[in-house]
């Protein structure tokens, strides 16, 4: 029936119960606005792992064909560890849970065609029938309107540099503030304020971890930023008991797992650096604002590096894709 239908977080184990949700005369079914992939409905059927994947990162985060070939080759390492990947789009308007190849190609050629879709934009993207690549702030909603807790991705947005004069600030760190769901990146890109990015997520109530043997918080490129996160986390299983935690007292708020890249995959501290200023010079004076200053100094940077940036950056999210398997593998066992 249509109330079990609805409690979608029951199905993938977690405690967490939706009541906002419940069929209602006036509210349109979520069953029928969130449509799955037949591989994804069966993982959720069988309360098997699951990760979920975002689209800007296919559409606006790397050039055709890499994004496409990055996007099957994520999805190929959620699969090898264990778990089933379920990336996120929104097609014609219609929102996706698992994508097929075809449709993450349809995304990849599009590119900058496809919109890109945080919370503010969804409504609009549906209404409209658009085409639209979700950021991580849109596929968090998403993830956990569908039942799934745990995600990976690259970077997520933060706190820009000079937020102090455009309050740019990006939605990814309010939604972790209101979704409980992990994601497993690379940390923040130092095109951002990593501090004050932090200081963000602290006020937001967001538990900000550190996969691995220290508290550096990684800078994406680099294994570390200079600043620290609240713990470290050595093993998947321990992941898992933080995110069943989170779910056990109904918290509402997202987790961070930042995963540093691997020693050689790991960029030049100063190159890089250098790379990033560049761009950020270039952007503040081509007046670059809002939703375009990311994709901006991320196709800049990509640039400026001679392409070296794109290979570290395909390598961090296949390594968290992997990190993300195994702790939604050690999450279904324990809520099994
Ligand atoms: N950082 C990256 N690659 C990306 C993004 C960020 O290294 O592709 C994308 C993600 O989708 C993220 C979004 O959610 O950019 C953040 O955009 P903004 O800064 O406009 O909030
Ligand atoms: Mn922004």
């Amino acid at each position: 029936d249509q109330t079990h239908e609805f409690d979608r977080c029951d199905q993938c184990g977690n405690v967490y119960k939706w009541t906002a949700y419940e069929p209602d005369e006036n509210f349109p079914a979520l069953s029928s606005t969130l449509r799955f992939s037949d591989e994804v409905k069966a993982a959720l059927d069988q309360k098997k792992p699951l990760v979920a994947l975002e689209s800007t990162i296919i559409s606006h985060g790397m050039p055709y064909p890499v994004n496409f070939e990055t996007a099957i080759a994520v999805e190929k390492v959620v699969r090898d560890n264990g778990a089933t990947p379920a990336t996120i789009a929104i097609l014609d308007g219609q929102i996706q849970i698992g994508l097929s190849q075809d449709q993450i190609r349809h995304l990849a050629k599009m590119g900058r065609e496809a919109v890109k879709a945080s919370r503010r934009d969804l409504a609009v993207v549906m209404a409209k029938k658009q085409t639209g690549a979700t950021t991580v702030s849109a596929t968090m909603l998403l993830a956990h309107r569908a039942g799934i807790s745990v995600f990976a991705t690259g970077g997520i947005g933060g706190v820009h540099r000079g937020y102090e004069e455009t309050m740019d600030v990006s939605a990814d760190l309010t939604e972790l503030g209101r979704t409980p769901v992990a994601v497993v990146c690379a940390g923040v890109k130092s095109i951002l304020d990593i501090g004050r990015t932090l200081e963000f997520l602290e006020t937001q109530g967001v538990t900000v971890a550190t996969y691995g043997k220290t508290l550096d918080f990684p800078a994406f490129f680099t294994r570390t930023s200079g600043f620290q996160s609240m713990l470290k986390i050595e093993t998947p299983k321990e992941a898992a008991e933080l995110i069943a935690a989170n779910h056990a007292v109904d918290l509402q708020s997202g987790i961070v797992i930042g995963v540093p890249i691997a020693k050689e995959d790991a960029m030049d501290d100063i190159l890089v650096g250098e790379a990033i200023n560049a761009a950020v010079k270039e952007s503040i004076e081509q007046g670059i604002v809002g939703k375009e200053s990311t994709p901006f100094l991320l196709k800049r940077v990509n640039e400026l590096t001679g392409g070296n940036s794109l290979k570290s950056n395909i390598a961090l999210v296949k390594q968290n894709a992997s990190v993300a398997a195994k702790i939604a593998k050690d999450l279904a066992t324990l809520n099994a």
